[in-house]
């Protein structure tokens, strides 16, 4: 029997300049996405966990596997031990220009949390900043809204009971709100450790950048409108849409298609089957808003971009992600602004991408770590010459 090591991918100059799709980079104890049956957590499919306590799925991508009752409830415990934010963080938000996006505050968020509290180590950082970012989100909005002044955090209501308490959403029903982020919270959490933001947060960490910086730089990542912006343009996409008649939405999406743009909400670099997490999603829109217009609209895109995206010979997954309906489900909810969209998806991934900074920063390599990131390239167009004097 050979000693060599197996062969996972054989690259070729046609994955050049492809994003590294496909290139297995590193080894994942977190989650699997799998191109059929989509979204695992540490091996649970992702619909078995929707209804899951947040602190439960955060523990899970921690520690591997599901809390006993009692240590629920310790870990509940140490989450409200770890929530206290530094009040100087909020009064830093309080001076950033309302025409950051709500992306850009979030990034600055977070690096006011590094300077001023980060301990340096990877698993205490990344449990506090778990702890602590509902408090941190629920000031961006408020502020930034315009909503009034942060309000005093209850960590005892739980993870996201307590945010949609310190959110204060002017006229939404906090019940329906709660319900929705809890699930919310618990679907996009992690994804893999090779989508974007979770990539770049991890090589940011492997040169020893702390906890807090790494996040910034992925946070810069989900921001981007193909990867977690998409929940935003989502929204304003059915909004320009306008209709539910699926013969108008077809001829929509034929047009966007035409002029080159996304059909957002739809496609993805490693699924080839609709996202179960859209899935939960759109059924959960059953229970909260089945006569919203635009859940009507997103559930008829779901059945006609689908249709259109398949005669294209280039799209290779024609079907709802993540995004397809995330923001409708929160603008029925009462967040309306679709701005904030993705500070929400962030509230949650943060969680996962500390989780796999952890692994990798402590675990991996029997503890030594994985080693700072460093791909190569291949120069083109770049003749070696000399300055001529
Ligand atoms: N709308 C329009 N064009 C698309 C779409 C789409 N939904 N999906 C794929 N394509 C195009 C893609 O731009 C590419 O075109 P070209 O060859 O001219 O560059 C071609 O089809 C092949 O792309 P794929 O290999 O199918 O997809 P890829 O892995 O490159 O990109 C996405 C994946 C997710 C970036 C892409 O499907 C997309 O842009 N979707 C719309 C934006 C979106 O919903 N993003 C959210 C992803 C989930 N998240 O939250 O991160
Ligand atoms: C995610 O949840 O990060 C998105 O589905 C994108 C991805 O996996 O590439």
């Amino acid at each position: 029997m050979s000693d060599a090591p197996k062969v996972l991918f054989e690259i070729t100059e046609e994955h050049l300049d492809t994003g590294m799709r496909g290139f297995p980079v590193s080894t994942v104890f977190t989650s699997e996405v799998n191109p059929q049956d989509g979204l695992h957590y540490v091996g649970y499919p992702i619909a078995d966990l929707a209804d899951l306590d947040p602190e439960a799925a955060v523990y899970l991508l921690f520690y591997k596997r599901l809390p006993t009752d009692e240590e629920l409830v310790a870990f509940k415990a140490e989450l409200v031990k770890r929530s206290t934010v530094n009040p100087r963080v909020i009064e830093l938000l309080k001076v950033l220009p309302k025409e950051g996006h709500p992306m850009e505050w979030l990034i600055a968020g977070l690096t006011f949390l590094g300077m001023l509290c980060k301990t340096g180590n990877y698993r205490e950082d990344g449990l506090n900043v778990v702890a602590q970012m509902p408090e941190v989100v629920a000031a961006i909005y408020r502020i930034r809204a315009g909503w009034g002044a942060p309000i005093a955090s209850k960590p005892e209501l739980g993870l996201m009971e307590n945010f949609v308490h310190m959110m204060g959403v002017p006229g939404a029903d906090a019940a329906k709100l709660t319900r929705l982020m809890r699930v919310f919270y618990v679907l996009h959490m992690d994804h893999g450790g090779g989508n974007l933001s979770t990539f770049v947060g991890k090589a940011v960490a492997s040169g020893k950048s702390d906890t807090y910086a790494s996040l910034g730089a992925s946070m810069a990542g989900l921001y981007g409108p193909l990867h977690g912006r998409a929940n935003q343009e989502c929204l304003e996409f059915l909004d320009k849409c306008g209709t539910d008649d699926p013969d108008q939405v077809e001829a929509f999406v034929r047009g966007e298609m035409a002029a080159g743009r996304s059909i957002f909400g739809f496609g993805h670099a490693v699924l080839r089957a609709e996202d179960p997490r859209a899935g939960v999603q759109y059924d959960l829109g059953k229970e909260l808003c089945p006569e919203d217009p635009f859940y009507r609209r997103a559930v008829v895109m779901r059945e006609r971009a689908v249709k259109v995206l398949k005669e294209s010979p280039k799209v290779k997954n024609p079907y709802p992600n993540v995004d397809a309906v995330s923001g409708t489900l929160l603008r029925a909810c009462g967040l309306t602004d679709s701005e904030y969209y993705t500070v929400l998806f962030g509230l949650s991934r943060c969680s996962g991408i500390s989780a796999q900074i952890v692994d990798e920063r402590l675990v991996h390599r029997n503890g030594k770590g994985v080693a700072i990131y460093r791909p190569d390239d291949i120069p083109v167009n770049q003749p070696r010459r000399r300055l001529t004097k």
